[in-house]
Parts: structure tokens; C-alpha cells; sequence
């Protein structure tokens, strides 16, 4: 049994994930533009600006140039819009991340996956295909490093499910597998093989915590389709998963 830490090892201490509700509402094909929820609280974003775009899927908060306030990412169709906080709340200097050659971006994450620092992002396609871009630390992004995936992906998020303080990503399946997949890091921005964890019915979004307090790593999934449901995987003492129990939503 590997210990487990339900910390990633990021030198950036301004990183919020976005909760799973909010992940929801966000990354939903909503056409009034995008809606970033930060630490609870949804930011409305006016239409054609400053994304230019009325199809934002997902969206992620970090501090990517390592000026110490929480910077803002947005995904719209086959790019990553980067704005850079003012640490007061506002968004000021613009860029853009080009996914040219992806399917449909669908949803992103950030994270350290390569141990400098510097944070980077991953972003699932709509098909079989996670990206990797690693930062540069200054806002901007390198090249996409393509990880394939089963059917279907719809969501990714980062962190260290395995316990070896080296983050992984972690991806929802929604169709026809019925998988969470994770891709256990390196520490040094490449993946090993994926570890498939069953969840029957259509995974759509995916986040995680240690719901249990017991230091491990567990990970909750929300459903589409109708299903109505919430399902928790609490992790066991021999790094797998307790059968997924499910609550109902609204
Ligand atoms: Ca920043
Ligand atoms: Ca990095
Ligand atoms: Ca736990």
C-alpha cells in the first residue's frame, strides 16, 4: 500500500478547482457566454467579449504566469482563452491557446504535471483524446502532447490519485465504456498506462477530494442522460475503489 496525499505538489498556492457544481452549470454549451464559477461564487462574462466566442465548454482558474493572483482559462471551440488577474477580482491582459487539430475541446484542467512549477493544462476532446500543454510560466503554453483515451471522453481533472505525489489525470468516459481512466504522471509530463475504473451509467463530470478524511483520494462523478445521479467512489487501503454509491439529484 502506497501512501496517499490528497495534495498535488504545486509551488503555486493560487489554484482553485472548479467544484464539481459549478463544473456542471460552466462547461454546459450555454450561448450567453461563459460563466466561471471561483470558489463558489459565478463570474458572468459578457458575450463576444472578452472571448470573442458564444460556446464556452469549461473553465479553470490558476495562476499561470506566477504573479501570485489567480488567472482565468476558459475553453471555447479549439482554443484556450487566458486572462490574467488583477488579484482585485478584474481580468485584464488577454491570450489565446490554439487546439488546432483537436476534435471538440470539451472541457480542461490545470495543474503541474511536470514538477516546475509552472502550471499546465489538459484538455479532453470530445472523442478519444486528452491534450497535454505545458507552461511556460509567463501565461503562454507549448505544444499539445496527445493521450488516447476510451470512448467519449466529457470531463478531465488533475490530481494525485495514486499517492506518489506526482499528479495524474483523471477522465470521464460518458459513453460506452462507462469509465473513469486515470493516467498515473510522472512528475515530468508524461503518463503511464491507464488504469480504467468501472462506473455503470454515463460519467459526465468528474471531481475529487477525500470525502472520508482517511488521506485517500476519492472521486465523485455527476451523470447526464437523464439518470439523475451523483455516484462516490471512496478509495480503499489497496488502491482501488469501493463500489460507487449513489445519491440522487434534483
Ligand atoms: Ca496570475
Ligand atoms: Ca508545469
Ligand atoms: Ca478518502
Amino acid at each position: 500500500m502506497r501512501p496517499r496525499s490528497p495534495m498535488l505538489p504545486l509551488s503555486i498556492p493560487a489554484i482553485l478547482a472548479v467544484g464539481l457544481f459549478g463544473a456542471l452549470l460552466a462547461a454546459s454549451p450555454c450561448p450567453v457566454g461563459a460563466q466561471a464559477y471561483i470558489a463558489g461564487l459565478r463570474v458572468d462574462l459578457p458575450l463576444g467579449s472578452p472571448f470573442g466566442t458564444n460556446d464556452a465548454r469549461g473553465v479553470a482558474v490558476g495562476d499561470v504566469n506566477g504573479d501570485g493572483m489567480p488567472d482565468l482559462l476558459a475553453l471555447t471551440p479549439y482554443k484556450v482563452t487566458v486572462l490574467l488577474g488583477n488579484g482585485l477580482g478584474g481580468f485584464g491582459s488577454k491570450s489565446q491557446v490554439a487546439l488546432d487539430g483537436t476534435t471538440y475541446p470539451f472541457a480542461l484542467a490545470v495543474g503541474d504535471l511536470n514538477g516546475d512549477g509552472r502550471l499546465d493544462l489538459a484538455v479532453v476532446d470530445e472523442l478519444t483524446a486528452v491534450s497535454v500543454l505545458l507552461g511556460n510560466g509567463a501565461g503562454g503554453f507549448g505544444p499539445r502532447t496527445v493521450i488516447a483515451t476510451g470512448s467519449n471522453t466529457a470531463d478531465v481533472t488533475i490530481a494525485d490519485m495514486t499517492g506518489d505525489g506526482r499528479p495524474d489525470l483523471v477522465v470521464a468516459v460518458r459513453g460506452g465504456l462507462s469509465l473513469l481512466e486515470i493516467f498515473p504522471g510522472n512528475g515530468a509530463g508524461g503518463f503511464g498506462a491507464r488504469q480504467d475504473i468501472s462506473v455503470p451509467g454515463t460519467p459526465t463530470y468528474v471531481a475529487t477530494g477525500d470525502l472520508n478524511g482517511d488521506g485517500r483520494l476519492d472521486v465523485c462523478v455527476s451523470h447526464v442522460d437523464a439518470e439523475n445521479k451523483v455516484s462516490v467512489l471512496l478509495a480503499n487501503a489497496t488502491g482501488g475503489y469501493l463500489p460507487p454509491v449513489n445519491y440522487t439529484t434534483g
